[in-house]
C-alpha cells in the first residue's frame, strides 16, 4: 500500500479552479496547511469555521456524503464531507478503544452507537474555493438527459462552447509544472509525446484499496479530449495502459485485471486524461452513458485513425445545462 498522504495537509492553490470564463472572483489564498506547516487538524478547522452555509447541493444517505454550497470570507465555496469506508486493519482498535452506548436489545439483538477514537472517525473533506457558478451546477442534484452529438454537432455546438465555457486546467497544469501535489505523482514518464504523469485522483483518501483511483495526466496540451484521439496517438494511449497498470501493481498489488481504466466524454476538464478506478469500486461516471474503456478506445483507433472524429458519441447533461440548451436551440433535442 503506497504511502499514506493526510488530506489535511491539501493546499488551495489561489489560482487553481478558476473559471476559464474570466469571471473575476475575488481570491482569498487559501493555504490549508501554512499556519501549522505540518498539516495539523487546527488550521484546516479555522479555514471550515469560516463557513457559511447556503445550500444544500445534493446528499446521499447511501453513498454517506454531502455537497454544500456556501461562503468562506466572502467568496462562493463548495466543501463535499464524505465518510470513508472502514478499514480491516483498524478493527482491533476499533474495538478495544471505542466506547460502545447500547441502544436496543431484544433476545440475541441488539443495536449500539460506536464512538471510536478520533483518529478512526476521520470525514475526507474536499474545498473549492473560490467556486463558479459552473461548480455549484456540476454537484447540484439534476435531471440529466441523454445527447447524440454526431461529428458535425461537436465542431458546431460542443467545440466552440467548450472553448469559451469549460473549466480551467490550471490544477493539471499545476500538476505538470510540479506546483502542485508533486509529492503525489506515483509515477511520471516525462516524454514530450508519449509521456505522463500518474497521481491519486482527489476523489481517493488512499486510505484503502477497496476505491482505488488514480488520473494519468498526458503532457501534451493540444489533446482536449476523446474526440481529439487519433492513430498517431496510439503509442500515447498503449503507454498510459502499459505503464499506468505496470506501477499500480508494483504500488498497490492491484493486477490490471482488477482495474477500470476508462476515459470520460464529456470530461469536466479538457486536458487528456484517464481515470483508473478499481473494478470493484462503483465510481461516480463509470457508466456507460459516460465512460468509454481505454482498451476499446485503444482497438477502435487500430481498426480506424477517424474513428472518434466522426462517428456519434452519446453522453448525459444535467438540466440547467448551458450545452444542453445549445444543442436544443440547434434543434439536436
Ligand atoms: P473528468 O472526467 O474531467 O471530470 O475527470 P469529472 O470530475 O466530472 O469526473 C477529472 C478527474 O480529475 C476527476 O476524477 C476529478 O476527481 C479529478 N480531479 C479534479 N481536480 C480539480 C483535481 C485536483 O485538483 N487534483 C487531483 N488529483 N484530481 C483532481
Amino acid at each position: 500500500m503506497a504511502e499514506i498522504i493526510e488530506q489535511s495537509k491539501l493546499a488551495l492553490n489561489p489560482t487553481d479552479e478558476s473559471e476559464a470564463t474570466g469571471q473575476s472572483a475575488k481570491r482569498v489564498k487559501l493555504d490549508f496547511c501554512s499556519a501549522q506547516g505540518d498539516g495539523s487538524g487546527s488550521a484546516f478547522v479555522s479555514v471550515l469555521s469560516d463557513f457559511e452555509t447556503k445550500t444544500v447541493l445534493r446528499d446521499s444517505a447511501r453513498e454517506k456524503n454531502i455537497f454544500i454550497h456556501g461562503k468562506i470570507v466572502d467568496q462562493d465555496a463548495i466543501v463535499i464531507l464524505e465518510k470513508t469506508p472502514i478499514r480491516q486493519d483498524n478493527l482491533p482498535e476499533m474495538f478495544q478503544d471505542s466506547r460502545l452506548k447500547l441502544e436496543m436489545k431484544n433476545d440475541i439483538y441488539s443495536t449500539y452507537q460506536l464512538q471510536p477514537p478520533a483518529h478512526l472517525n476521520e470525514i475526507k473533506t474536499t474545498v473549492i474555493c473560490p467556486a463558479t457558478e459552473k461548480h455549484v451546477k456540476k454537484y447540484l442534484r439534476q435531471e440529466t438527459f441523454l445527447v447524440e452529438e454526431t461529428g458535425d454537432d461537436y465542431r458546431s455546438i460542443t467545440l466552440p462552447y467548450i472553448s469559451s465555457q469549460s473549466f480551467s486546467v490550471q490544477w493539471v497544469y499545476n500538476i505538470l509544472e510540479k506546483k502542485a501535489e508533486a509529492d503525489r505523482i506515483i509515477f511520471e514518464d516525462p516524454d514530450p509525446n508519449t509521456g505522463f504523469v500518474l497521481l491519486p485522483d482527489f476523489k481517493w483518501d488512499q486510505k484503502q484499496l477497496d476505491d482505488l483511483y488514480l488520473i494519468a495526466i498526458v503532457h501534451r496540451r493540444d489533446i482536449k479530449s476523446l474526440r481529439d484521439l487519433r492513430s498517431e496517438h496510439l503509442p500515447l494511449l498503449r503507454n498510459i495502459r502499459k505503464k499506468g497498470e505496470e506501477t499500480i501493481q508494483k504500488q498497490y498489488s492491484v493486477r490490471p485485471c482488477k482495474l477500470r481504466v476508462y476515459l470520460h466524454y464529456q470530461p469536466s476538464y479538457y486536458h487528456l486524461h484517464v481515470h483508473f478506478t478499481s473494478l470493484d469500486y462503483e465510481a461516480p461516471g463509470c457508466g456507460v452513458e459516460r465512460a468509454h474503456l481505454l482498451s476499446d478506445v485503444i482497438q477502435n483507433l487500430e481498426a480506424d485513425s477517424e474513428y472518434y472524429h466522426g462517428r456519434s458519441l452519446s453522453f448525459p447533461l444535467r438540466a440547467d445545462d448551458s450545452l444542453l440548451l445549445r444543442f436544443r436551440e440547434a434543434g439536436r433535442l
